[in-house]
């Protein structure tokens, strides 16, 4: 029997769907998805192991310009993404047709790009045979050699289609992971990257100020606890966070606790502090220690 790997490396603009897809690919929720762009930080793996292949999927932070340090060196993760792919997939979003610098880096590269044009949920069936004729005339254009394939990563829809096309191009190769793995993430990572996602959803304000950092995480007998510091940029921010009366605080941890013990598949008891760790976005040393 022959065996199959390699990396699938997930790429394209911010908010087009990116986590969104590798979660369903995968079939977990490893990567944190919000309605906000800029939503994912780091590089994150997620693993299908099936007995004659192997599939790693990278999530990448969306393609942006980069201003201050933290927005640096996540472009750093795509350009490492850029180069260590087997296959990329190039996300995109229906509705959206971009034609910017950034795709001549892309065409660079040898490897082969699946365009996928994602949401076509979002477009009635109506009109959806018109809206993604353009689309792939576009895409076409700027990729000749790419395979497209209209999508949704919400709802499932055309996701056999995509796997199959996977497969097909990747190459004969033992495993890179061993076979148990589903990501190259720690549980820590998870409970940091649960609570900011939580963050984004029940407080609209200063979410890329926010960074989590869980500093225990210890089993007992019928519970793991766990510590997480709360770190924001700014001694006024931590008004904003903990809310009136500390209601806010109390909503962050009442749905991080649900969302971090679903995610466990066991009971937790979360404490969280919130902390100033002045400018950290724009600071090497700290970003480091935040694991940048
Ligand atoms: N209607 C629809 N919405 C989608 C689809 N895929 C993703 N979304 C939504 O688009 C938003 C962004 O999704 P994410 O998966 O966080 O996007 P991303 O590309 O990872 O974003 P960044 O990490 O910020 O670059 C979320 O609100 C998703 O629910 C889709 O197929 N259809
Ligand atoms: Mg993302």
């Amino acid at each position: 029997m022959i065996h199959k790997s390699g990396f699938v490396n997930i790429i394209g603009f911010p908010n087009t769907g990116k986590s969104t897809l590798m979660n369903s690919l995968v079939g977990e929720k490893l990567s944190i998805t919000t309605y906000k762009p800029q939503t994912t930080r780091h590089r994150i793996l997620g693993i299908i192991n099936e007995s004659n292949f192997q599939i790693i999927f990278s999530d990448t932070p969306g393609i942006i310009d980069p201003v201050y340090p933290m927005q640096k060196i996540m472009m750093q993760y795509v350009e490492k993404a850029l180069e260590d792919a087997d296959i990329i997939l190039f996300l995109t979003e229906i509705g959206k047709l971009e034609n910017i610098p950034i795709f001549n880096e892309i065409k660079k590269t040898n490897v082969p790009i699946i365009i996928l044009i994602n949401k076509i949920d979002q477009i009635g069936i109506k009109y959806r045979e018109y809206v993604l004729y353009d689309a792939i005339n576009h895409w076409h254009k700027l990729f000749p050699n790419s395979e497209i394939l209209p999508i949704s990563a919400l709802k499932k829809m055309n996701q056999d289609l995509l796997m199959n096309k996977i497969i097909d191009l990747l190459s004969e190769h033992p495993p890179y992971y061993s076979k148990e793995f589903l990501s190259n993430r720690s549980k820590r990572f998870f409970v940091n990257e649960i609570i900011r996602e939580k963050y984004f959803f029940i407080q609209k304000e200063i979410p890329y100020s926010v960074e989590i950092n869980t500093i225990l995480f210890k089993k007992e007998k019928t519970f793991i606890y766990i510590l997480s510091y709360i770190y924001v940029e700014r001694n006024s921010q931590k008004g904003i966070l903990i809310g009136k009366r500390g209601d806010s605080l109390k909503k962050l941890k009442f749905f991080s606790i649900k969302s971090i013990e679903s995610f466990l598949r066991t009971k937790i008891k979360l404490n969280l502090y919130v902390k100033v760790s002045p400018y950290w976005r724009y600071d090497y040393k700290k970003l480091k220690f935040f694991g940048y």
